[in-house]
């Protein structure tokens, strides 16, 4: 049953990432997890990026999902964390090898300073491999407190990313475009 937006929602914007097993089956683990709390909108082509950080691990398959919720984004962080746990994730070392990491980048307008819940994402501004899937999925999008997410990635490195046009994602019920990205059949309102 995939969840409706429900009154006062907002736009969500999560960024997944796997480098240990099926790396693109625990991504769409991920997607139908959260697809089952979350108004799913659309879902970035699927994009292979060298690691960042942490200790020696293999590339990572990455990907942006856009949804919509009316939930608080401490609820959204934990269903994030469900979906993680539901692929087998395991955590030793920080920005280690995982099978799914999902990061909340934005929820709504949302601030947040919090070391538990940082929002925006602390991090995404300056990372390639979060902006190159979002800017794929949503060609318009800003970061709050940055910019255009196309600006954004024209100023740092991108050689490392590259998307990957043979896999794909896709959304419960949903259909994919042309370029990779898919989008919700009945978009939320
Ligand atoms: N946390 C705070 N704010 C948020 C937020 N907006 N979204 C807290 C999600 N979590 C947030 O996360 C560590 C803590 O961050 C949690 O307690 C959560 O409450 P984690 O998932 O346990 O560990 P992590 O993801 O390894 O840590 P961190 O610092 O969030 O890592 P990053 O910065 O997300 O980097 N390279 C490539 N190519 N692709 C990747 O996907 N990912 C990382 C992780 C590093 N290098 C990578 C990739
Ligand atoms: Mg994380």
């Amino acid at each position: 049953m995939t969840a409706q937006p429900g009154s006062g929602s907002r736009s969500v914007v999560l960024a997944l990432g796997s480098n240990l097993g099926d790396r693109l089956g625990n991504l769409q683990r991920g997607i139908d997890s959260l697809a089952d709390a979350l108004c799913a909108v659309a879902v970035s082509g699927v994009f292979e990026t060298a690691p960042v950080g942490g200790p020696a691990q293999g590339d990572y398959l990455n990907a942006v999902l856009l949804a919509r919720s009316a939930l608080p984004a401490r609820a959204i962080l934990a269903r994030c964390g469900a979906a993680e746990t539901a692929a087998g994730r395991v955590r030793t070392v920080r920005w280690g090898p995982r099978t799914l990491d999902v990061d909340i980048i934005t929820c709504g307008a949302e601030r947040s300073a919090d070391a538990d819940l940082t929002l925006p994402h602390p991090r995404a501004h300056e990372r390639a491999f979060v902006l190159a899937p979002w800017l794929d999925v949503e060609p318009a999008a800003v970061l709050p407190g940055f910019g255009p997410v196309a600006d954004l990635l024209a100023a740092i490195p991108t050689a490392g990313v590259r998307r990957r046009p043979d896999l794909r994602l896709l959304l419960p019920g949903g259909e994919r475009s042309a370029a990779g990205a898919a989008r919700a059949v009945t978009p939320c309102t």
